[in-house]
């Protein structure tokens, strides 16, 4: 089954996306997705220039071979573009199989380990009220699991509460980021208040989330994880940078809330100590970011040796086809814990069409076969890409700090 074509489409149906297009001589057509948030068309040009062109002519069933051979025939392994350029090739080419084998992808890797995939849905709010507001509308919509998030007083700008539909990071466009201003003492004073006032409103019987977004040093974390014990999280997530991965050893001194880290990785070498010591809960690596389907499940085989569960990144900056490629592996493997699902803004479920389903919380691929999204092109060619960049954060005094 040699591959004929492989291109790539860069577009913005409602915020960019990068997506990988292999065809093969019988006519079966897969699709990888390989959206780097902010840095989109280096994996274009990485894809284009130096990966397209040697994909042609191969046989597109030889899905582990390709790895390899894009991996250790680079030469210069790893990085966020590497590996983003390779996951979308391992993407397309499960797609492929599955579709060749008239079997959805998560058959083809083992089958259903469970009936469906519990997800966590973003809720946040520029003040407390609107952040129990938002709470309750994921509620009603059936989530099991709610991450929340709520502007820090004092602060001009806080992560996660995007403009009014909260599906984007990104409030500025074109030329540079917006620099935003953080102080960690005032999120600390805060971060607790708000976890108390969620758990007062809704309970204990709702499976409740929050993201610290790389803001604070270990000390830090492990000050903030025992603050936050009495509400119970499900799990703080990047709770300080992970380039170290030894610094997790402070925070797990002074709490058990449960951890999860892992949205910013791209292979298994930058999780490999935090799961092997036990340093983390959950490893959030995404499939698109992390190698493919391929290397996420080796990553995921890894943290279930050491009884470390999945909770893989699924933010509205990955395309339908990573979430789609997330459920299939979420379904098949033995240490699922969470996913991540915050939906699509509407122009881009015109140009993915999907097979996944959400029903009462749990999410579920479908039974088409592959990956179950069809990718129209010409819909796509509509939306130009549209340069964005993430926002930068700088403290008080105008040192830059973790976004
Ligand atoms: O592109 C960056 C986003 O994917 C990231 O900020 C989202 O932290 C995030 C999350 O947990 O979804
Ligand atoms: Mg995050």
């Amino acid at each position: 089954m040699k591959i004929t074509d492989a291109r790539v489409v860069v577009s913005s149906p409602g915020r960019n996306y990068v997506t990988v297009v292999i065809e093969t001589e019988d006519g079966i057509t897969g699709i990888g997705d390989a959206t780097l948030n902010g840095r989109e068309l280096a994996v274009a040009s990485y894809l284009r220039d130096h990966v397209c062109p040697l994909l042609i002519g191969r046989d597109a069933r030889r899905i582990e071979d390709t790895w390899q051979y894009l991996y250790k025939g680079a030469y210069w392994r790893r990085g966020p573009v590497t590996m983003t350029a390779i996951a979308a090739v391992d993407i397309a080419l499960w797609d492929i199989k599955g579709k060749a084998a008239g079997m959805p992808v998560y058959q083809l890797l083992g089958g259903a380990a469970r009936e469906a995939v519990m997800v966590y849905g973003h809720a946040s709010g520029a003040d407390l009220q609107e952040l129990c507001e938002d709470f309750q509308r994921h509620l009603d919509q059936g989530y099991k699991a709610v991450r929340a998030q709520a502007a820090v007083p004092g602060l001009e700008k806080t992560y996660g509460i995007g403009p009014a539909d909260r599906t984007v990071y990104e409030p500025a466009s074109g030329s540079a980021p917006q620099e935003d201003v953080w102080e960690t003492s005032a999120y600390l004073d805060f971060a607790p208040k708000m976890m108390e006032c969620v758990r007062e409103e809704f309970g204990y019987g709702v499976h409740l989330l929050h993201d610290v977004h790389h803001r604070l040093t270990p000390i830090e974390a492990g000050r903030l994880g025992a603050a936050l014990e009495p509400y119970r999280p499900f799990w703080i997530e990047d709770p300080t940078p992970a380039e170290d991965q030894s610094a997790f050893r402070l925070i797990r001194q002074h709490t058990t809330t449960p951890i999860a880290v892992g949205e910013v990785f791209n292979s298994i070498w930058d999780c490999q100590q935090l799961i092997t010591e036990r340093l983390i809960d959950y490893i959030r690596t995404s499939v698109s970011h992390t190698g493919g389907i391929t290397h996420l499940r080796r990553v995921f085989s890894l943290a279930e040796l050491y009884g470390v569960r999945s909770g893989s990144h699924g933010a509205g900056d990955l395309s339908p086809v990573s979430l789609a490629a997330a459920l299939h592996v979420d379904l098949s493997i033995p240490n699922f814990g969470i996913q991540e699902y915050m939906g699509h803004r509407e122009q881009a479920r015109e140009v993915f069409l999907t097979s996944y389903t959400f029903d009462d919380g749990y999410m579920h691929p479908g039974e088409a076969p592959g990956l179950g999204v069809e990718f129209d092109e010409e819909a796509a060619a509509a939306y130009p890409y549209d340069p964005k960049y993430l926002p930068v954060n700088r403290r008080l005094d105008g040192t830059v700090h973790d976004w």
